[in-house]
């Protein structure tokens, strides 16, 4: 009788796991002298789920700075938001400028 042969056992070799933190992007406002600041804030709101205070407090960072970080996300997300508030704006026929960089 043949015997069998544990030709089939299964190896789990140790292999190292390489988890990478995706890169990270700032998405910023910039800030201008026609868009209304209401239109900011409710923007921040909407598309950077924050609350009307902390809009209302990322606004007048813009306001008074210049520029202002409305959130930091992965490239993909970061692009999208981006692109979605430079959507609206250009709807509303506001110059409202966003830009992203890396964080
Ligand atoms: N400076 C604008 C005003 O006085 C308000 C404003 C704030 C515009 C932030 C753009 O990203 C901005 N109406």
């Amino acid at each position: 009788m043949a015997t069998k042969q544990p030709t089939d056992d299964l190896a789990i070799e140790s292999s190292e796991v390489k988890t990478k933190l995706p890169d990270m992007y700032k998405v910023l406002l910039k800030n201008d002298d026609y868009t209304p600041m209401e239109f900011v804030v409710e923007t921040i709101q909407h598309f950077f789920s924050k609350t009307r205070e902390q809009a209302t407090q990322i606004m007048l960072q813009v306001h008074t700075k210049g520029v202002g970080i409305c959130g930091v996300y992965p490239k993909d997300i970061a692009e999208t938001k981006m692109n979605q508030v430079l959507k609206s704006a250009q709807e509303s026929q506001h110059p409202l400028q966003c830009v992203m960089e890396p964080a």
